[in-house]
């Protein structure tokens, strides 16, 4: 009889969908050693939260976060709600005694991230485990592509290219939602989509972006506010209020090695839906991913003879590649919701063996400090900032 983790998810909305689907999806593809139930799912609203869980597949419902941490008969806590309540639901799950999966940005300022990394060092002493829900990693291309860079196969890395292409704010009418203010998100584009720029960098390269210059600038300074209660998708009202965040965030930055890499965060790009994309170029080769074509990994090696030169475009769904054996056929595609199940079966093995699964609360911090030190370059004309703690 395998042993139960109980899991309790605060918040509902888009990322609690997609967290549903792996705490469901997974322990039917994969080998889990600990078997998730879906025990609680925490919302404000007692009647939307009901439907969520009656959709979504989780046995009950609450309204008090702080009650459900309490519980012993939970195990483990998955926060999926704006970046404000990210360090005190956190802070207090861990000191309570209970895993932590927390989405990402870890938090809306450096110094929350230091409380909640302090926190998961002391948890983790006893034995708890916390992770930061930065799914791209657990993409199978992306995994593959940073064992192809791991093996040397592109030899030194001397520059990277990331970026992450929305353009669902274009519209200047589109309401004001939490994101787009900072006492909630804490930043715009660039702890939304340019934290994922980061942590990826980092992840295939296996280097920490040391320093930074950059820019962010907001392309629309108000819009239509949301209707009282009618959450993300509400209606817009003839009231307007400001917009506080970035939408689009351009830096450089330097890579642990020297190496020098550009990234790109914006909700801005008109025509691009979901396109995080990383170049990484090397000696020897280079490796290039696009989020809209998740399956393919296109790998240009260096060594071969001049007339055999060229990107390949590798399909990245044989049985060999990460994570993919335990799901389909080669070359029937995985989608966008497969990283989260991927996650679930990264984050329940590390409990079960009692190691730290990654990435941890300390790589969720470092990206904090350098979508920080973006912003306090930005408010100095792009002067270089560190991204040293
Ligand atoms: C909105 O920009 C968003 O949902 C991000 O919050 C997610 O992290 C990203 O994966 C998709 O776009």
């Amino acid at each position: 009889m395998t042993e139960t983790l109980r899991v309790a998810m605060i918040g509902h909305g888009f990322m609690g969908a997609a967290h549903s689907q792996g705490w469901r999806v997974a322990p039917r593809f994969f080998d889990l050693p600990l078997e998730p139930e879906m025990s609680v799912l925490v919302g404000r609203n007692r009647t939307t939260a009901e439907a969520s869980a009656r959709k979504w597949g989780w046995a009950e419902v609450a309204t008090d976060w702080r009650e459900v941490i309490a519980r012993d008969d939970i195990d483990l806590v998955d926060i999926v709600t704006p970046g404000d309540t990210h360090a005190e639901i956190a802070i207090a799950a861990l000191d309570a005694g209970k895993h932590v999966l927390c989405e990402k940005p870890l938090a809306n300022t450096v110094a929350e991230a230091e409380q909640m990394a302090a926190a998961a060092a002391r948890a983790a002493e006893r034995g708890i485990r916390s992770m930061v829900g930065f799914t791209y990693r657990r993409v199978p291309a992306t995994t593959f592509a940073r064992d192809l860079v791991a093996a040397g196969r592109i030899g030194e890395i001397r520059q990277v290219r990331a970026e992450y292409l929305q353009d669902w704010l274009m519209d200047a009418e589109a309401p004001l939602t939490w994101r787009m203010q900072k006492e909630r998100a804490g930043s715009g584009a660039l702890g939304d989509i340019g934290a994922h720029a980061v942590d990826l960098t980092e992840y295939i390269t296996g280097q920490r972006v040391t320093g930074v210059s950059g820019i962010i600038e907001t392309i629309v300074a108000e819009r239509p506010l949301l209707g009282e209660g009618s959450g993300l998708s509400g209606t817009a009202t003839s009231e307007r209020g400001p917009v506080t965040v970035d939408d689009i965030a351009l830096f450089t930055g330097r890579l642990e090695s020297g190496a020098l890499a550009s990234f790109e965060a914006t909700r801005f790009r008109t025509g691009r839906k979901n396109a995080l994309r990383i170049e990484v170029s090397g000696s020897k080769g280079s490796i290039a991913f696009d989020l809209e074509r998740l399956n393919e990994l296109e790998f240009y090696d260096a060594t071969l003879p001049a007339t055999q030169l060229g990107f390949q475009r590798i399909l990245v769904t044989e049985s060999d590649h990460p994570y993919l054996a335990p799901w389909w056929p080669t070359g029937h595609m995985l989608g966008y919701e497969h990283g989260f199940s991927h996650q679930v079966y990264d984050l329940v093995t590390a409990i079960d063996e009692g190691t730290q699964p990654l990435p941890s609360f300390e790589d969720g911090l470092h990206v904090q400090r350098v979508l920080e030190a973006v912003e306090r370059s930005s408010a100095s004309g792009g002067s270089w900032v560190s991204t040293a703690d």
